[in-house]
């Protein structure tokens, strides 16, 4: 096959990467140009989709993990029509659609936010479950391949392990991932951190690898071609290319396989960018252009692409008119609707812990929500998904008629396939005790930042877990994961909605708020061990009391008139302050209001009127966490005391550990009488002494 016109496309791609790194003066060039051979078939001659939609839901889809490599992408993109000469000449500006890396995008072709290395494969993987789970209820004609671009951080990163995994042990044929092996890394050649064998790694994963140069126009449409006839495992195309293929020096001597070249313009890095540019046939004069043939070519592609689209419009039609049910269903499913749900429905069995009521609401949710996928690292029957597993089936390897993943002990991995499924449409929820939250972090930051409804269901939400000792007491992490609340996405909301339910209805509550919320992540921060539910007020249900934590706070116990102390808690905590503030109503007469704030960053969003009527800020405030005092710190404000945890916590029962740190109705009391006594006394101490911490 004559390949020129291939190849000057790809040259193309080559100049405008460099051209906008050079204008932009910073930026990632050597690796965009090693690669710019293979996005330019696949985009031209592969991926499906359509040019005047680029959001039609059955368009293929493109993942990039490297993020660091945007200007190939946008550079493919702007000669698939998506971006314009400017928007390019301004890449990594202000507010410009080409930021540094690639943020979603859907409607111009970027499937995913990435530059957080591994992440975007990650993403793959979920987007590939998702489009089997789709064909295992609409049928054939909605499947569509999932590719994917990894390069040597990618392969390097731990995440890796947990999809290559995944994808291996479901056989996900596809997906087809495209390795940039140019041997060269950020700092280093490859050689010198590494000397595995990818190809047999990713084998014995239960993938099938081939090796091809990845810079020749016949071997890598030859492999691509082998992929998407695969039909049993995932296909992974080991693309040996050149990094800043075409670079040469002012003396138009090489610079190809150049460390260098991987983060700063080529003319930085020792290149000449005028002799690279003319050396790729490029014109000096005007870096920022479309060679009138590529322009012709691409017009060509974009035709070829809207026929094909339009034959497999046409199949969706003619199935549409003959499963009018699915159909409907279908036409949900992709609305983003969010499913009808009557909670008070869900009846919860009482004072149980809130990782068990929240195992009856996903049970129930099992029945009624079809486009949920819920997932597990491994403690299914521990954080009580298994409620939602109960009445489906787990994922196995050509049958994904079920709608749950066991994800295996891979926290991340997890949390980034989840991102990938909601990418792809699904509602997402993943699973694991709170404590390895922290092993989640990047893919709920990228979840946040691509403002994703990914629902997280974290138990085990404090010392409380006993005998398991530090490493499995959280303590710092509900404070750590608040901070997201504080912290705006893009559009102006709360990046993530954090939660902690007090009892079994605030829990159903929580996730009504979870499902509700279709504009960033949700956590639900649960317990292990049985809560006391909270007492309903008069002439109420508990219920209809718990409804009102979706103000982010709200009152559990009041007094008529003024309080002499205000107490402040989530989840468990709760219960012992209700229990502190009956014995001393009783035996001291003091009049105290209890308030139950399951979201702080809910609550500071409400009204102030609102956040004034709770808690007012010349009444005492009082805060009891099994977090660090930190935690309920911006609640109970400059006079009032938040009291907590300063230690990682120990082994033993949980009853002990409460005894030993306080965690008692009588040290409630007890710090109550201090605190009203430093208060009355001694207000600029506490000012100055806040977050007292409870001595062992
Ligand atoms: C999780 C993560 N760690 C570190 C980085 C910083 N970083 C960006 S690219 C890169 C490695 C680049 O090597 P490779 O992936 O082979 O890209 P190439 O140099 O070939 O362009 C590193 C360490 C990152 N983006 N993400
Ligand atoms: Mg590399």
């Amino acid at each position: 096959m004559d390949n020129t016109i291939v190849n000057r496309a790809a040259d193309n791609i080559r100049i405008l990467s460099v051209a906008m790194v050079e204008r932009a003066k910073s930026g990632h060039p050597g690796g965009a140009m090693g690669g710019a051979d293979f996005i330019n078939i696949l985009y031209s001659e592969f991926l499906n989709f359509d040019p005047d939609d680029m959001t039609w839901c059955n368009r293929d889809r493109f993942f990039l993990d490297p993020g660091h490599m945007s200007s190939m992408l946008y550079s493919v993109l702007a000669l698939a029509g998506n971006y314009s000469i400017e928007d390019l000449k301004n890449f990594r500006q202000w507010k410009s659609p080409t930021p540094g890396h690639p943020e979603l995008d859907v409607s111009r072709g970027i499937e995913n936010t990435s530059g957080p290395l591994g992440q975007g494969h990650a993403m793959a993987v979920g987007a590939a479950i998702a489009e089997r789970f789709f064909v295992a209820r609409f049928g054939e004609w909605i499947s569509h391949k999932i590719y994917t671009f990894i390069s040597d951080g990618g392969i390097q990163e731990e995440i890796s392990q947990g999809a290559g995994r995944i994808a291996g042990y479901l056989g996900l044929s596809n997906l087809i991932m495209f390795f940039d092996s140019n041997d060269i890394q950020l700092s280093t050649v490859t050689d010198d951190v590494s000397n595995e064998d990818t190809a047999k790694k990713y084998e014995s994963w239960g993938w099938r690898v081939i090796t091809i140069d990845g810079n020749n126009a016949d071997e890598i449409r030859y492999a691509l071609r082998k992929a998407n006839d695969e039909k049993e495992k995932p296909f992974l195309i080991i693309g040996k290319t050149i990094m800043g293929k075409g670079a040469v020096t002012e003396n138009g001597e090489s610079f190809e396989n150049e460390v260098s070249t991987h983060g700063q313009p080529l003319s930085n890095a020792g290149a000449s960018i005028e002799k690279t540019i003319k050396n790729l046939g490029g014109d000096l004069e005007n870096p920022f252009m479309i060679f009138p043939d590529v322009a012709n070519y691409y017009r060509k592609v974009n035709e070829r692409k809207m026929s094909n689209v339009y034959k497999k419009k046409a199949l969706q039609k003619e199935w549409e008119e003959k499963n009018p049910v699915l159909s409907k269903k279908l036409h949900k499913f992709l609305s983003g609707e969010i499913p009808d749900i009557d909670f008070t429905e869900i009846s919860q069995k009482e004072n149980v812990a809130t990782r068990v009521a929240s195992g009856t609401v996903l049970s129930y949710f099992a029945k009624k929500i079809e486009n949920m996928i819920v997932m597990s690292a491994d403690l299914s029957n521990s954080d009580k998904t298994e409620g939602f597993l109960n009445e489906t089936k787990a994922f196995t390897r050509n049958d994904f008629s079920g709608a749950f993943l066991q994800a295996g002990v891979a926290e991340l991995t997890m949390a980034s396939i989840a991102n990938g499924m909601a990418l792809h449409g699904i509602i997402s929820v993943c699973g694991t005790f709170f404590v390895f939250s922290d092993y989640m972090k990047p893919a709920v930051r990228l979840a946040a930042l691509m403002e994703l409804p990914v629902k997280y269901v974290w138990t085990h939400d404090s010392f409380r877990v006993g005998e398991d000792g530090p490493t499995h007491q959280p303590v710092e992490q509900e404070a750590q994961i608040r901070l997201m609340e504080h912290l705006k996405n893009h559009s102006g909301n709360n990046s993530v909605l954090v939660l902690r339910p007090a009892d079994t209805a605030e829990t159903t509550i929580a996730w009504k708020m979870a499902l509700e919320n279709t504009l960033s992540p949700t956590a639900l921060i649960l317990s292990r061990q049985k809560v006391k539910d909270i007492p309903a007020k008069q002439n109420s249900s508990r219920f209809s009391d718990a409804v009102n934590a979706q103000k982010g706070a709200y009152i559990v116990q009041d007094v008529d008139g003024t309080p002499d102390i205000i107490l402040v808690a989530s989840g468990s905590e709760v219960s012992t302050l209700i229990e502190g503030a009956e014995k001393l109503r009783k035996e001291k007469g003091l009049k105290i209001r209890v308030v139950s704030a399951i979201s702080e960053g809910l609550f500071r969003n409400q009204p102030v009127e609102y956040q004034e009527e709770i808690i007012p800020y010349d009444v005492p405030v009082l805060g009891f966490t099994a977090g660090l005092p930190v935690t309920l710190q911006g609640l109970v404000g400059s006079f009032g005391k938040s009291i907590g945890m300063n230690h990682f916590g120990y082994s033993a029962p949980a009853d002990v550990l409460n005894e030993k740190f306080g965690y008692t109705a009588d040290n409630v009391c007890k710090q109550i009488e201090i605190y009203l006594n430093e208060f009355k006394n001694n207000k600029k101490d506490i000012k100055h002494k806040n977050s007292i911490l409870i001595e062992i």
